[in-house]
């Protein structure tokens, strides 16, 4: 659970850097992607830095499942719940991660192909 001074996500959690926030919780934090792919596309992430979901698991049993929740309720405001959602935890490099703090992206609002990219 290293932050790294130069964590985008931990700067938007510190309020240093701005975001389009959709949820606060305690322990999570929830904003609408730069890059959105989907008429819905929100990061939900721990305010704790934890680079993976497996760091995140092994480090903090329980908030994993706050992401999931949180992206359940998200989806549930968005209107896109019922039609169906994607929630997606890319994990290192290949699998394209390029902001190494764990987030879950909760993407829908349109059909989803699979399998993906
Ligand atoms: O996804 C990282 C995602 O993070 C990617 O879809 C863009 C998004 N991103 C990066 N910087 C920001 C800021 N500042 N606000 C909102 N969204 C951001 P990955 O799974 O690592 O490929």
């Amino acid at each position: 659970m290293t932050e790294t001074a130069d964590c985008v996500f931990c700067k938007i959690v510190a309020g240093e850097m701005t975001a389009t926030t959709v949820s606060e919780t305690e322990r999570t934090l929830g904003f609408r992607d730069i890059n959105p792919q989907a008429p819905t596309h929100v990061l939900i992430i721990p305010k704790t830095h934890y680079a993976t979901a497996a760091d995140t698991a092994a480090a903090d049993n329980g908030l994993l499942d706050e992401l999931v929740s949180e992206a359940h309720r998200i989806a549930e405001e968005d209107g896109v719940a019922d039609a169906g959602y994607r929630l997606v935890l890319n994990t290192g490099t290949e699998a394209g991660q390029t902001v190494h703090h764990v987030h879950c992206h909760l993407i829908g609002g349109r059909p989803l192909s699979w399998p993906p990219g």
